[in-house]
């Protein structure tokens, strides 16, 4: 198992992930300038991080790699068994996650940091709204989160799931940018993920950076 990873970028969440298993994994630490090798070009499509390869297979998208992982290791317990009720509250926060919640937290981060690497999108598309305009959009779509928050640990039947590394994800980019300051609930979620041992190990150098 090979993941290619870049820190403080998405490809923590499948490393995160990863950690949560204890499975053994290669880590590859990739350079912006690395990822747009055309040899790395032919493991991702944009020269983007995460990418992951499990023997034959080779997948990016760090929500498809993490649920490619919890499915993979079942026994693991980190995603509902396939044919109980709680599958379709899982999907659910995945794809709430990925599609609805992060980009808010995506266009206030291009924001504060212009300088991002982005490839894919059109320089009018990152800067196309406000960093207070991204804040309001992002203060109405987490809001269903810290509904599903407010009364367990967790968002699935309260049970730690790959729901929670990639909502989590994103919440932790929120965090660190300073968007959740009005939101004690979600705060509370989000640090008590960041206080996971794996999480800790996965993001290993921002805590470098914040703890010395
Ligand atoms: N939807 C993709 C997004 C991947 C992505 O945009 N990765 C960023 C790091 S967070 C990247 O590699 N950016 C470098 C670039 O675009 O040049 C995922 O979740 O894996």
């Amino acid at each position: 198992m090979k993941l290619y990873y870049i820190p403080t970028t998405r490809a923590v969440r499948p490393r995160w992930c990863l950690e949560e298993m204890a499975i053994p994994y290669e880590l590859v630490q990739l350079t912006v300038a690395m990822m747009k090798e055309p040899e790395y070009r032919k493991l991702h499509p944009h020269g983007k991080v995460p990418v992951l390869i499990d023997g034959d297979v080779t997948i990016f998208e760090s929500a498809a790699i993490c649920a490619y992982l919890a499915d993979q290791y079942l026994e693991k317990g980190l995603a509902p068994a396939l044919s109980i009720p709680a599958r379709g509250y899982y999907y659910q926060w995945l794809f709430y996650a990925v599609t609805t919640l992060e980009p808010p937290v995506e266009k206030f981060m291009f924001n504060v940091m212009p300088h991002l690497p982005e490839n894919l999108l059109p320089k009018k598309v990152t800067q196309e709204c406000s960093a207070p305009e991204a804040q309001q959009w992002f203060d109405r779509v987490s809001q269903p989160l810290t509904e599903a928050v407010k009364n367990q640990d967790y968002l699935v039947e309260n049970q730690f799931t790959v729901a929670d590394i990639i909502a989590g994800g994103v919440l932790v980019w929120a965090l660190k940018l300073g968007m959740l300051k009005n939101q004690p609930i979600l705060t509370a979620y989000t640090e008590k993920l960041m206080a996971r041992p794996a999480f800790r190990q996965a993001d290993e150098n921002f805590h470098a950076q914040v703890d010395s």
